[in-house]
């Protein structure tokens, strides 16, 4: 099947990686529903790690069988699915080849929580691995604001590197967190923390990259004067979602975004709305949708990949 030039269009911010990169990038943006529209809307599954398993599957219980995620990414028509090794080791033989899996190369647990200790997530695979379980992808997170941040840029710019040489695409989290940025929560997801997050994985060299929605503070004052002085509109979330991606390479970059804790179906949607409305590329929703029995799962997921596909054809 030809690329339709939404696709064409995109691969085209990529002109440095290989083939094989290209191709991985192409098998995301042309599986599931949102196929060939250049936005895509991907399950991640690693909330186990992170935030443990009766915060993640007890409200689903279907969820604790590594089958149902990805059964619940093919059915729903979602361009990927992305989770740890152990996830994507339990099901990569069964489904092989039936929707693009993100191996997540590092994982952060919330089992220990000191006082003083700086977010760090562990490397907890590698890029063999993904080649071996077939995936398109490796994934990876960063905390921008942790005292640990250079560690993580560092294993990622290596993983970067060894990944576009095999031929695989590289998705980052880029998740600003740690020192005195989350003195206050509403910190980590101000305007220009979030904007600067963005820029940061990109210029790491992500193709994809994923940052929380953002909200109207402004966190540095350096910063602040600079938005004041450019008078850089961020008074609604499409507004500052439109920003970030201008952050990320004036949009030549695919910036998704992500779900958070599990919320009202209108409350889901009308933040994919203002995304969307803001141009972004996607989104990459969890606990919203496997936390929900399947069905409602599913329908959610349509409703989220219909408002990106009308976005898609108003941006023509
Ligand atoms: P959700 O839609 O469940 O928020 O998933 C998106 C995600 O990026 C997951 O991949 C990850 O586990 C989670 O958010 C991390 O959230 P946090 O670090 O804020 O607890």
């Amino acid at each position: 099947m030809a690329h339709t030039r939404k696709v064409q269009k995109i691969l085209s911010w990529y002109r440095s990686d290989n083939p094989g990169t290209l191709a991985n990038l192409a098998r995301m943006l042309n599986t599931g529903r949102l196929a060939g529209t250049g936005k895509m809307v991907i399950l991640p599954v690693d909330q186990g790690v992170e935030h443990g398993p009766a915060r993640s599957f007890a409200p689903n219980p279907a969820g604790y069988d590594p089958r149902y995620h990805i059964e619940l990414a093919i059915d729903s028509g979602c361009n990927a699915y992305a989770a740890p090794l152990g996830f994507i080791e339990a099901v990569a033989a069964e489904y092989a080849g039936a929707i693009p899996l993100i191996l997540k190369l590092n994982n952060s647990d919330g089992v220990l929580k000191l006082a003083g200790l700086q977010p760090a997530p562990a490397v907890t695979s590698c890029v063999e691995a993904a080649l071996r379980l077939g995936c398109a992808a490796i994934g990876y997170t960063i905390y921008p604001g942790s005292g640990l941040r250079n560690e993580m840029y560092e294993a990622l710019a290596q993983l970067t590197e060894e990944a576009k040489r095999v031929g695989l695409a590289v998705v980052v989290w880029s998740y600003p967190r740690g020192g005195d940025l989350s003195l206050d929560a509403k910190n980590e997801t101000a305007i220009d923390v979030s904007a600067y997050a963005a820029q940061i994985a990109a210029q790491i060299g992500a193709h994809i990259l994923k940052v929380k929605p953002s909200n109207d503070s402004i966190w540095d004052s350096k910063a602040k004067a600079a938005y004041e002085k450019a008078g850089i509109p961020i008074a609604t979330l499409a507004e500052r979602t439109r920003h970030i991606i201008q952050s990320a390479f004036d949009g030549r970059r695919i910036v998704i975004f992500s779900g958070g804790e599990a919320k009202g179906t209108e409350d889901v949607l009308q933040e994919i709305r203002e995304l969307a409305e803001g141009g972004a590329f996607g989104s990459i929703v969890g606990r919203n949708s496997f936390q929900r029995p399947k069905a409602e799962a599913i329908d959610l997921l349509h409703q989220i990949q219909d408002i990106y596909r009308t976005a898609a054809r108003a941006r023509r």
